[in-house]
């Protein structure tokens, strides 16, 4: 017969299996979350891959958040989805149909040339500029990446600190439950419930052509995330009017996080960036007043729309809570508690759970499956583990950081997971957790 090289099969390196999940989920301008989940580009889906991605390709890293940011809006926002033009309209629900960016949200100044939703994510942007700048400054410099998204980046702070200061209390808010990011939070449950659900025979769900329904939201959660999003799309993209309005402890701690990164990016554009690190530093004040809970030990979410405008705190432990850790100027009291809080029971870290939950493990509502409502997700660990470094908390974050690595290697880069038996749940080859893995391996 013929002589082949057969060589021994080489145990592949997460870093190359990590490679090859952004390569696969590359489509040539920017990264998707999932092939078959998520076909399109997402907000906070493309920052935290940057920040992976810039350690294979810089250039790619900047191309997939100047991709992002050309889809920006006139009044500032930032979409939470891109649509693929190439990607068949049933392929993902909400589609761009859906959405009608270009007509619903012309006053507010949608783009002309490409498909967008209305509603925003988290802004992790001008965290992940800076860091994706920080990997090649030679490269970023020549190429003018950051005097490019910069006065983007601002718009998009102006936005969120202007039009979404809807408790008049200096934080942003979010009026969707995917603008949070977290879909389907125990801590959507009430406020959720004001809401009349959308008939389920008026729309069709994608998502469980490719996931799990028990790993899923219900179709009752459905039915609201529509009617919300409807309303809105009905405002015109209008802030200020919905029914659902929310102040997130993980949502205003990554804004900060960005402001302190966006007074970086101006020094480095020449500028001092002094007011930005002082309006950081205000925030992170307005934060404590209005989102600490001692009694809790941890942040909790503000519900706008329960009592007298001030609103009230929704009283469920999500790991949003916890994410403020992430902020070096956070009262050194308040960082005591936050570490007692994700190590007790309620979080186990470090003790019963291989990963941090997103929902209090002994919550009424806790289903270690079910999506944000008790599964271990790869970015909000990314985040307590940088929280745990910059408190110095250097063992605690090393072993987060092992178990992130061996989950993500274990579970072929899933969506998320069970955080008692490491179970994947959701898609595989899930685009943030191979580059947030890829990111930790450097
Ligand atoms: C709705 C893409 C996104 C993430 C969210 C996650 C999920 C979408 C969905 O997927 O939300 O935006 O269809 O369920 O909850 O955090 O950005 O990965």
């Amino acid at each position: 017969g013929t002589l082949v090289y057969d060589p021994p099969p080489m145990p592949d390196s997460l870093h190359r299996r990590a490679a090859r999940v952004l390569e696969a989920n590359w489509t040539g301008t920017s990264t998707v979350p999932s092939r078959s989940l998520y076909p399109h580009q997402w907000s906070w889906d493309s920052a935290f891959i940057a920040i992976g991605l810039r350690h294979l390709s810089p250039l790619r890293a900047q191309t997939e958040l100047e991709t992002l940011l050309s889809a920006q809006w006139a009044d500032g926002r930032i979409p939470h989805i891109v649509f693929n033009p190439s990607v068949p309209l049933d392929a993902y629900f909400p589609s761009p149909d859906f959405w009608r960016s270009s007509t619903a949200g012309r006053t507010a100044g949608a783009p002309r040339t490409v498909q967008t939703s209305g509603i925003v994510q988290p802004p992790v942007h001008a965290l992940a500029a800076w860091l994706v700048h920080s990997a090649d400054p030679g490269l970023s410099r020549a190429r003018g990446f950051l005097a490019g998204v910069y006065p983007r980046l601002a718009a998009w702070h102006r936005y969120l600190l202007h039009r979404r200061d809807l408790g008049g209390g200096g934080l942003a808010s979010v009026v969707h439950p995917w603008e949070q990011g977290m879909d389907n939070s125990p801590c959507w449950d009430a406020p959720l419930a004001r809401v009349t659900p959308a008939p389920a025979r008026s729309f069709r769900r994608a998502d469980l052509d490719h996931g799990a329904p028990e790993d899923r939201p219900t179709d009752l959660d459905y039915g609201r995330y529509v009617r919300l999003a409807t309303d809105y799309r009905d405002r015109e993209y209008a802030d200020g009017g919905g029914e659902f309005a929310v102040e997130d402890p993980a949502f205003n701690a990554l804004l900060i996080a960005s402001e302190h990164a966006l007074a970086r990016i101006a020094r480095e554009l020449g500028a001092t960036g002094t007011a930005r690190h002082a309006r950081a530093e205000r925030l992170t004040t307005a934060l404590v007043d209005r989102l600490w809970d001692p009694k809790s030990g941890m942040f909790l979410c503000r519900d706008l729309r329960d009592g007298d405008h001030e609103g009230a705190l929704i009283p469920e432990r999500s790991v949003s809570g916890l994410i403020p850790l992430l902020l070096p100027g956070l009262p050194r009291d308040i960082v005591t508690t936050l570490l007692h809080t994700t190590r007790g029971p309620h979080f186990g870290l470090g003790d019963s759970t291989r990963l941090t939950p997103s929902y209090d493990l002994l919550g009424e509502a806790f289903d270690p499956h079910r999506y944000w409502r008790g599964p271990a997700w790869f970015n909000t660990n990314w985040l307590l583990e940088s929280g745990l470094r910059v408190h110095g908390e250097q063992a605690a974050a090393d072993s987060l950081r092992e178990s992130l690595l061996r989950t993500a290697a274990d579970t072929d880069f899933a969506e998320y997971l069970d955080p008692y038996t490491g179970e994947a749940c959701g898609a595989l080859g899930f685009g943030w957790t191979a580059a947030l893995a890829l990111d930790l391996l450097h």
